[in-house]
């Protein structure tokens, strides 16, 4: 294995210091090592993969140099758009470092949602001609691959990527964070939510570990997972998956059960669910002010205010609440409010250690929730 340090440091050699990114659970010991060595304006956690190539090429256009950008291969989807029509040879030339972190390798065993873009994350690179290696765990390969990618990248003034395997990374721990000790953890607030709703709700989950945790609270509660639709990937569109189902069907209550780093990806769909305005919507946010589900890292979900974010682009009515007393009072105040309505529940960080994933398959979930939309 390299170490954060290792890698963090040839970068520097090379003039490479400033990073943008999505955190990824394959990077996760990388931007924990970043987030403690470099300030805030060096290590950018950005909405999203997109965003993040955008704050890259600004810190070019103003200083020169060469940014790097980080992110989950689930996250290539989002950056394509100004990969192509932005940083491009075709449009403006700017040059960056991609750091890639590869779930769902083919051959190596990982979740239904990465399987597909495992398969296409070289291709998807070289179809856009981005030249890349796969990351070596060994320091000495590893140096020259980045001396490489320096060279490349200097000639071309063009992207180049280092796609990273799992156990490339050497451990590194977080020193330097204060989590916020709010009183209810992820898991008990959710449990709370999924008990309040009637057996008619449908609820759509979003990635991470609020579908697995909801999916665990069905198990444990014996009601079967029919009404509950789990994101496994698509981060960011729970939110509008929940709005097409609530349009269709105004006699059911639909909720979307969200994490903060995902209503910050997508943050632009708020406004049209608060512009289509439909009654039966109940948005929950677990907002735990960070990515926990791939490694704790901050989002600034807690330097925000979201419910007024939310009444600014048109939900009916918002609020936030940390505590248990909070939550048990605004849950029996929901049947009677009309949508859309977005519920902030402030909670800790992290999970249960044995925590399980869902054991059904995306197509099994999809029909049986598909099978429940059309009772009553
Ligand atoms: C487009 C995309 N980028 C990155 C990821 C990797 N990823 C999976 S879950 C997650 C964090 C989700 O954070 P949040 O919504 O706040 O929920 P939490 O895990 O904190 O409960 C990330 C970054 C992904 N699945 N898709």
């Amino acid at each position: 294995m390299i170490t954060p340090a290792f890698f963090v440091s040839s970068l520097k050699r090379h003039g490479i210091d400033f990073y943008a990114g999505v955190p990824d659970s394959l990077l996760k010991n990388l931007c924990a090592y970043l987030a403690d060595h470099l300030d805030a304006a060096h290590n950018i956690i950005a909405a999203n993969e997109g965003g993040a190539v955008g704050l890259a090429a600004g810190y070019h256009l103003a200083t020169g140099r060469i940014p790097a950008v980080y992110m989950q291969n689930s996250g290539e989807g989002n950056a394509v758009n100004p990969l192509a029509s932005l940083t491009d040879g075709d449009v403006y030339r700017i040059p960056l470092l991609l750091v890639i972190g590869w779930r769902g390798e083919p051959g190596i065993k990982d979740e239904p949602q990465h399987k597909k873009q495992g398969k296409i994350t070289l291709p998807l690179l070289e179809v856009m001609g981005i030249p890349y290696a796969v990351l070596s765990d060994r320091e000495d390969e590893a140096a020259r691959q980045l001396d490489e990618a320096a060279r490349r990248i200097g000639e071309t003034g063009e992207a180049y990527a280092l796609v990273v395997r799992k156990d490339t990374f050497d451990t590194y721990k977080l020193a330097g964070r204060t989590d916020p000790q709010f009183p209810l953890g992820r898991e008990e607030a959710i449990r709370t939510v999924a008990a309040s709703l009637d057996a008619a709700d449908a609820v759509v989950s979003t990635t991470g570990m609020i579908s697995r945790e909801l999916f665990e609270y069905r198990e444990s509660a014996g009601q079967g997972h029919g009404r509950d639709f789990l994101t496994v990937g698509s981060m960011g569109h729970a939110s509008q998956i929940a709005l097409g189902i609530a349009l269709e069907q105004p006699d059911r209550r639909v909720c979307c059960f969200d994490g903060d780093g995902a209503v910050l990806m997508h943050m632009g769909s708020l406004a049209i669910t608060g512009s289509l305005k439909p009654r039966n919507y109940l948005h929950v946010v677990f907002n735990n002010g960070a990515h926990d589900s791939v490694g704790g890292q901050p989002t600034v979900g807690l330097a925000i205010d979201l419910p007024a974010i939310a009444i600014a682009s048109g939900y009916r009515k918002a609020l936030a609440v940390s505590t248990k007393e909070e939550l048990e009072k605004a849950l029996a105040a929901i049947p009677d409010e009309e949508g859309p309505l977005l519920l902030e529940i402030k909670v800790r960080k992290g999970n249960r250690k044995e925590l399980g994933r869902p054991t059904t398959t995306p197509i099994d979930n999809k029909l049986g929730f598909m099978d429940f939309m059309q009772r009553k």
